[in-house]
């Protein structure tokens, strides 16, 4: 396989999707060998299929806001691979929402549903809405006008969405309400619903319990627990709220939080009504965590910075991609940092990645530690299909034991000689092999 060549060509297709072409580099990077020594694959084109979305949907998304002005943001889907399931992956709105990063998510959502064990391929959606400062009626309108357009092209064996950046309960509820509507059926289109109308329990805190199943799993291998570890999180949204829970009932101490305004660093730890408080925060749809340090003085608010100048064990990123760069890397090796386990979808740059690889500090790609979220997904759909709702044991139960799974999974293809597992080699190629066979299965689609 020509790598070089193969980016070269996707580059000219898709000029300046910088974080697409970032996604793509590192998978093909992964999967080299590989494809090398199975020469079906690139007789198949398995590579140049795999890189470009079956279809993608970009669609205008009008609505009036509460001073009766017409408002128009734009609305995308993109249908990137269905070999081994209906396409799966959440929807993020935010005013930074492009096509390449939703390529970028869609396409590192293939790889890792193909990990989950459960059946399920990839997409992503989203919107350039922007929650901020905008009343509940407001986000309604919005979420009923983009599934207005939506709708015909999802299905619960078609295309499930679910949440990701600004797509939390209260979205999903607006917008499985508009779907119920339009469509007349009362269907698992949706993941993330609420547990009174087909949703799954556990599903809120599973990316975050994952996360750090995944990490507990990572140290495990090293003969290491969390107990009176320092975390250092960043994020304050869906993930970083249940990871700083998981991390605290399992006697580890969670002392940063972040937004785009800076970062909090809490010597005290932040458990118990501080983890309460992050889900006031996120609700209140505004940028900012300063007002945790308000709320409890003890907290020190660095205005403009990233909480991987801490002292910390373990580092969760857990906010959104390529917030941390190699600088951040060399500060959390300096500090002794000795894992890292991505939350959020590639949140670490490439040379932060490989300064971690060149300091064998355990790194964990978001593709196999954040799985925990939409394989929760796959659960609410598999208990949707049944009519039934599994108690939240078995869920968690269900969870755990899917990224203890991950985490075997990774080390098989990813470890070293020197017995060093390379977590970004194991999971890409893991996660290729099955969407890969699977498409050589059924022709050239
Ligand atoms: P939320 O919307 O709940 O929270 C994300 C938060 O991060 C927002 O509050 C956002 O603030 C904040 N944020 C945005 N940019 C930055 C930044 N540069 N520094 C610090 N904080 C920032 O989203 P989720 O928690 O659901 O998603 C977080 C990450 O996890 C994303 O990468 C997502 O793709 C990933 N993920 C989510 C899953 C899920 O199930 N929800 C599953 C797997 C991965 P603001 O809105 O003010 O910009
Ligand atoms: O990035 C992700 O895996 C998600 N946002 C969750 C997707 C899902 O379908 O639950």
């Amino acid at each position: 396989m020509d790598i070089e060549k193969i980016m070269l060509g996707l580059e000219k297709k898709h000029p300046g999707e910088t974080e697409y072409l970032q996604a793509v580099r590192e998978v093909l990077e992964s999967i080299e060998e590989v494809v090398n020594e199975n020469p079906q694959f690139e007789a198949a084109g398995i590579v140049e299929r795999i890189i470009e979305p079956d279809r993608i949907f970009t669609f205008k998304v009008p609505w009036v806001d509460d001073n009766s002005k017409v408002q128009v943001n734009i609305g995308y889907r993109v249908q990137f691979n269905n070999a081994i399931g209906p396409y799966k992956g959440g929807l993020r709105f935010h005013p930074s929402v492009n096509l390449s990063i939703l390529k970028f998510l869609g396409f590192e959502q293939i790889f890792k549903n193909s990990l989950t064990t459960l059946p399920m391929g990839g997409g992503k959606g989203g919107s350039d809405f922007d929650a901020k400062g905008k009343s509940d009626g407001e986000i309604m309108r919005f979420c009923q006008s983009y599934m207005l357009e939506l709708w015909r092209n999802i299905g619960p064996d078609t295309d499930v969405p679910a949440g990701d950046i600004g797509v939390g309960a209260k979205e999903i509820g607006f917008l499985y309400g508009a779907y119920k509507k339009l469509a007349r059926e009362h269907t698992g289109v949706l993941t993330g619903k609420g547990v009174n109308w087909g949703g799954s329990l556990i599903r809120p805190e599973a990316t975050g319990f994952g996360t750090v199943y995944f990490a507990k799993e990572m140290l495990a291998a090293k003969g290491e627990s969390l107990e009176g570890k320092l975390v250092a999180i960043s994020g304050f949204g869906n993930v970083a709220w249940g990871a700083a829970q998981k991390v605290t009932e399992l006697g580890g101490k969670v002392i940063t939080l972040s937004g785009p305004d800076g970062y909090i660093y809490d010597p005290e730890g932040i458990s118990g009504e501080k983890i309460d408080y992050m889900l006031e925060l996120r609700a209140s749809n505004e940028d900012i965590v300063k007002p945790y340090s308000y709320e409890f003085p003890e907290a020190q608010f660095h205005q403009g910075k990233r909480p991987w100048e801490v002292k910390c064990d373990l580092a969760l990123p857990c906010a959104t991609q390529n917030e941390l760069n190699k600088e951040d890397a060399m500060n959390l090796v300096k500090n002794g940092c000795r894992c890292v386990a991505e939350g959020a979808n590639m949140p670490s740059t490439p040379e932060a990645v490989e300064v971690f690889h060149e300091n064998k500090i355990l790194f964990g790609p978001g593709k196999a530690v954040n799985a925990g979220g939409v394989a929760t997904s796959g659960l609410e759909m598999s208990q949707n299909s049944m009519k039934l709702n599994w108690p939240s044991e078995e869920v968690d139960d269900r969870l755990h034991q899917i990224m203890i799974k991950i985490h075997d999974t990774c080390v098989k293809h990813g470890k070293e000689e020197d017995g060093y597992i390379d977590y970004v080699k194991g999971a890409n190629v893991a996660g290729f092999l099955k969407v890969a066979n699977a498409m050589l299965d059924q022709g050239i689609w």
